[in-house]
């Protein structure tokens, strides 16, 4: 079996428990189930270039060899170009993107130094997987030093379509970069679907298969391949006397009303001010002393040092503070707001208590909050998942309660119908989701990823091959005047393909 080498921006410390970063999370699951390699930036900062050096350290599961980045790598590559652009825009937000030279530059400088030390480790039949939108161009600057394995890419963050997509700088390196990968995965149809429309309509690409785009005389493969939890850990982990203790501590300490819970990393993409404002909601809606549920919102810290988070927490500090003055009481805090992370089994212990999870990006990649919410349920006294329509999650868990998170009134609505519902409603949607989180669970995740990426060269050169056996066969039923005068398959300015065009003359209707 190849050894699988995972490349991302940060690599996390798999021996501490709070990884709160989706990415984070899955990548661990992945290297508990296969092993191998982990390479990436340590997290920590170093005032010289000079002073960057590649560090190992083994794990049970793993091997992670890590580096610092600089104090400009850090501004310009990771503040700057991956969370300053790159983010904002993946998430529809033009309006909070900010482009900068030095920071497109940092960010080709970050990833070639990526690219130079990672050649010098790897071995020939190693797999390559490297993750996210920190490290879009690593492939084709591994390829430019002569890398020639297998390499796949997956992206946990939404594609925009290509009309949001186009106003980022340097859109077209990015995307042609993303040309050198054998395999490129997306968390959904809806991100694999925009990307094939950016490549077909603006850099002249076709779609030869469902998940095969030829473009500038390369063959990749472009498949959804959605994340998932390890199902199994994550019900162990409810169920852990860890996890009880907080359940039993909730309970004892419960608020009136029915409990919710919410659990993101403080972004602005999270939706939290719009829920917050359909909580406020659900509460205006109740006749006067009514307490009809209370809200815990974990949001634990995240790129605290860039302004737009700054004033997410200025926003939220103000929204929980208003709603508890106007509804709380002397033995009521409608609303706790706790801005810091705690550990998983406490997550999990909470899920578990929380008659509703409140899960309600404005855009989000996946999000795995909504997947472990269900999976922590008692199965026998389930609580309702409440999810936005703009999580990927929502492509899948169906069951849920779907909600446009701008519209505060159906979402206030929604939690509504989530405190009324019956408990054999509870138990029936909540056994369908559990049916839909093992399907797509962290294994199936990885390891489809990973079956593609190894056999996707083969299945290329299979695919070609039979393009052409079928050209040759087409040319040989229309005789051989049809070959002679040129007939072949071309593509027009809009990337489709016209069968049946001719070389310098006229075009015939394709056959
Ligand atoms: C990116 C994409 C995609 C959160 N707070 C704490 C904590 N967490 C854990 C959660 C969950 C993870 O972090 C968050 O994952 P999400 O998927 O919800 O969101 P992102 O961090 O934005 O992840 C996302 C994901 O990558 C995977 O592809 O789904 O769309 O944006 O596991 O439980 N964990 C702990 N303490 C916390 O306070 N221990």
């Amino acid at each position: 079996m190849s050894r699988l080498v995972i490349v991302s921006n940060r690599v996390a410390n798999p021996e501490r428990g709070q990884a709160s970063g989706g990415l984070a999370v899955s990548i661990l699951d992945a290297l508990r189930k296969h092993g191998g390699m982990w390479f990436g930036w340590n997290g920590e900062i170093v005032a010289d270039e000079a002073d960057i050096t590649l560090t190992r350290a083994a794990h049970d599961h793993c091997t992670l060899m890590t580096m610092p980045l600089t104090e400009r790598d850090y501004r310009e590559y990771y503040l700057g170009f991956s969370n300053e652009v790159l983010w904002p825009v993946h998430h529809y937000r033009l309006d909070l993107a900010h482009f900068t030279l030095e920071a497109a530059e940092g960010y080709r400088r970050v990833n070639a130094r990526f690219a130079e030390k990672l050649s010098e480790i790897v071995n020939r039949s190693d797999l390559i997987w490297v993750h996210d939108y920190h490290l879009i161009p690593l492939g084709a600057d591994l390829r430019a030093r002569g890398v020639g394995n297998e390499i796949g890419f997956f992206l946990h963050i939404p594609f925009p379509p290509p009309e949001v997509l186009s106003a980022t700088p340097e859109h077209e390196w990015l995307m042609s970069s993303l040309l050198d990968y054998d395999l490129v995965g997306f968390q959904t149809t809806t991100d694999q679907a925009n990307f094939c429309r950016f490549i077909c309509e603006s850099m002249a690409g076709e779609m030869t298969a469902p998940d095969t785009l030829r473009v500038a005389g390369k063959c990749l493969r472009v498949s959804v391949f959605p994340v998932g939890i390890d199902v199994d850990s994550f019900v162990a982990m409810a169920q852990s006397s860890e996890a009880d203790n907080r359940l039993q501590r909730s309970r004892r300490e419960a608020e009136p009303g029915c409990s919710v819970i919410g659990v993101d990393r403080l972004d602005y993409s999270k939706g939290l001010p719009e829920k917050f404002r359909a909580f406020g909601r659900l509460l205006e809606m109740c006749p006067d002393g009514c307490k009809p549920a209370s809200l815990i919102q974990i949001a634990s810290p995240t790129r605290d040092d860039l302004e737009p988070y700054i004033d997410i927490r200025r926003q939220l500090e103000a929204l929980s503070g208003a709603i508890n003055g106007h509804y709380g009481d002397f033995d009521w805090t409608p609303l706790r707001y706790i801005h810091r992370a705690v550990g998983r089994e406490t997550l999990a212990g909470l899920y578990r208590a929380s008659r509703i999870g409140l899960v309600t990006p404005l855009r989000d990649g996946m999000n795995l909050v909504a997947k472990e919410y269900v999976a922590a349920q008692d199965e026998a006294d389930p609580g309702v998942l409440v999810l936005s329509r703009f999580a990927g999650a929502a492509e899948d868990l169906q069951e849920a309660l779907i909600v446009n998170p701008y519209d505060i009134d159906e979402v206030a609505h929604a939690m509504r119908r989530a405190i009324e519902m019956t408990k054999q409603e509870r138990v029936e949607r909540h056994q369908a989701l559990m049916g839909r989180l093992r399907q797509h669970d962290a294994c199936n995740w990885m390891l489809g990823f990973l079956a593609a990426l190894s056999s996707c060269r083969q299945q290329l050169a299979d695919d070609m091959g039979a393009r052409r056996a079928r050209r040759r066969n087409a040319n040989q039923r229309r005789g051989p005047l049809a070959a002679f005068s040129g007939y072949a398959s071309a593509s027009n300015s809009k990337g489709k393909l016209i069968a049946g065009t001719k070389f310098g003359g006229g075009t015939r209707s394709s056959s």
